[in-house]
């Protein structure tokens, strides 16, 4: 026998996988595919946990919401080109919404890529990736595998969490090292996402704002949601009185039940304030760029508390940023606001008597009984809110657009990151792959609540649910189209409009096919009845619910977004 034969090697499928592990990565999701197959099967033969998706969106989807709930990226792992470009539209979303996820791909030869030789998935996937994730890296040499994992890892969770991508190139996939050597090379970050305090002349400046205000409210947005410091936050809102109001996916990080609560009367609390206090939330177009009649149309007072020093003043001028982490400041700020008088009991009076004024008009029409097959959105989703409160650990996975708003408004949520949703960019397509990113990393039962045509967007992905056996019940609201489902073709013809899906369709067999559960419902009580029996069973589930083809509206509550047709003249 050779020396050489005597020296033990590791390749790059080794190298990968412990980097992964010290990095506490547990699962990935994703599918295989020329080159990552093996590799694949060898994190799965390692112990690693793995889910095969139908589409890498879906796939990228998982992991991000994986990242937000849990802190640690969630990992994709993709095929070359086609599979990496899917895999990029998830990582996309993650990093517009400040998930921590990575994104792994697979590539053809570099020397043939670069040479645009034409090869199998031929891509410069490092040139594409790079202007939708926060950042990308390419690993050329199987050496630099545990610093690659430590940087992606450190760059997705640090400062505004994000997506990261690595370049695995075919090179480097088929290279040795000697395992003493890889030993060697091989470690754990030490304190990947640092806490960052804010100087303390900032937080002087926005305790003295605070103090000065007559008419305050504090926002809080997902930022504070994945920031993981819920009973700080609460305190903070408890100990100065302050009215706060959640953003869609930071409800219940403070019960939607608390009496301070302001997101009822959210059309008075933001006009009206004087001094707006935000924690985790861009003045994006979410919240009317800071400015017009969302804030009464007068410059707020903003103290904006944000990791990323240059999202201050991006819409409108900020009168007391505070740059740092959210559980690093709100602990500041409560030491600098101790012995504050509690906020002018008129004001909150003012603002809590227009929040039960808003909950008595709507509760009468969360009960109101429909024909069967003619539920609305308001009777259908209050019995989801009721068969939820019972229990409250379930998360919610939301898209759509009348589905989606009123979802949000009527569905109450009592515990922190229990709600997932369109986030950023107001997507249609992050669902299926949310509901498996959630439950896998959180091991709670999930409930999505979907358009019918947002649930097309990932709907194969039912076969991953019934193949896996998650507790996922999917709730299809299925009105028959986009908005509605009973417009007619614009042009008088026969085949269907622009916004019309097959009337009649039945979503719960897509779910019989795999060997899941389906049921079709077309009254509250059997919607309710068919959630309860999903959570409890932890099957999959698939429940079709048949709501009026003409309930919806236009674009939901963001009309104003649409681009009318010009009058003619
Ligand atoms: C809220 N509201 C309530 C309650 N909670 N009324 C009664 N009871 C309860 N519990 C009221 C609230 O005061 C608002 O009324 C209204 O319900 C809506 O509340 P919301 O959602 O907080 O407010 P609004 O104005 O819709 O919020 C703006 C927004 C939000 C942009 C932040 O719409 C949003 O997150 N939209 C995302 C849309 C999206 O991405 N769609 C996907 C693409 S759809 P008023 O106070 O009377 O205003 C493609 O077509
Ligand atoms: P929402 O959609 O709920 O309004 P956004 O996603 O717009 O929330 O904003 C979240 C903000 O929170 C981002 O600007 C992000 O940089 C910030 N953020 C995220 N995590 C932290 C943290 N730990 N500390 C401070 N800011 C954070
Ligand atoms: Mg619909």
């Amino acid at each position: 026998m050779s020396t050489e034969n005597e020296v033990e090697l590791v390749d790059a499928f080794y190298m990968l996988i412990e980097s992964l592990k010290n990095n506490g990565i547990k699962n990935i999701f994703g599918i295989p595919g020329i080159p990552i197959t093996a590799l694949t099967r060898s994190w799965q033969a390692d112990g690693g946990k793995y889910f095969g998706f139908r589409h890498e969106t879906n796939a990228a989807m998982a992991a991000g919401a994986s990242g937000y709930l849990t802190g640690v990226p969630g990992v994709c792992l993709t095929t070359p080109a086609p599979g990496f470009l899917n895999g990029l539209a998830g990582a996309a979303n993650a990093t517009q919404n400040g998930f921590p996820m990575i994104l792994l791909s697979g590539t053809a030869g570099r020397r043939d890529t670069d040479l645009q030789k034409g090869a199998f998935e031929e891509m410069d996937q490092l040139a594409a990736a790079r202007q939708h994730v926060k950042a990308s890296y390419r690993v050329n040499h199987i050496e630099d595998l545990p610093i690659a994992m430590a940087r992606a890892v450190r760059t997705a969770v640090s400062g505004r969490p994000g997506a990261v991508y690595l370049d695995l190139t075919h090179e480097m996939l088929t290279m040795t090292l000697p395992k003493a050597k890889a030993d060697e090379l091989l470690f754990t970050p030490v304190d990947p996402a640092p806490r960052q305090p804010a100087d303390p002349a900032a937080i002087k400046r926005a305790v003295e704002m605070l103090k000065g205000a007559k008419k305050p409210v504090i926002l809080l947005g997902k930022g504070a949601a994945y920031a993981q410091c819920d009973a700080d936050i609460k305190a903070l809102v408890e100990e100065t009185g302050i009215p706060f109001l959640p953003m869609s996916m930071a409800k219940g990080l403070i019960s939607d039940h608390h009496p301070l609560n302001a997101g009822a009367a959210r059309s008075y609390a933001l006009p009206e304030c004087d001094v707006c206090l935000i924690i985790g939330a861009r003045i994006n177009w979410l919240l009317g760029h800071g400015k017009g009649p969302t804030w009464g149309n007068k410059l707020k007072k903003f103290i904006q508390v944000e990791i990323k020093a240059d999202e201050i003043d991006s819409n409108v001028p900020v009168a007391a940023p505070v740059v740092g982490d959210i559980a690093s400041v709100v602990a500041q700020l409560r030491e600098g606001l101790k012995g504050m008088p509690k906020a002018d009991a008129e004001w909150v009076g003012g603002i809590q008597s227009r929040v039960n004024a808003s909950k008595e008009k709507l509760a009468p029409t969360l009960v109101k009984e429909t024909a069967p097959g003619m539920m609305n959105y308001r009777n259908s989703l209050g019995a989801v809110r009721d068969v939820l409160a019972k229990y409250p650990e379930t998360i919610l996975i939301n898209e759509g657009a009348n589905a989606l708003d009123n979802t949000r408004m009527i569905v109450d949520m009592t515990l922190p990151r229990k709600r997932l949703d369109t986030g950023t960019w107001g997507i249609m397509g992050m669902g299926m792959g949310s509901c498996i990113g959630a439950t896998v990393a959180t091991g709670n039962a999930v409930v999505a609540v979907e358009g019918d045509s947002a649930f097309g967007f990932s709907g194969m992905e039912v076969e991953t649910i019934a193949r896996y056996k998650l507790p996922i019940t999917v709730v299809v609201m299925n009105n028959g189209g986009i908005y509605k489902g009973n417009e007619e073709n614009a042009g008088g013809f026969d085949d269907p409009s622009i916004s019309s899906f097959t009337p009649g369709a039945r979503y719960d067999m897509m779910m019989t096919a795999f060997g899941g559960v389906g049921v079709s419902v077309d009254t509250p009580a059997a919607l309710a009845a068919a959630i309860e029996e999903g959570i409890k069973s932890r099957k999959p589930t698939l429940i079709n619910a048949i709501i009026d083809p003409d309930a919806g509206v236009e674009s939901g509550r963001i009309s104003n977004l649409n681009i009318e047709r010009k009058k003619k003249a």
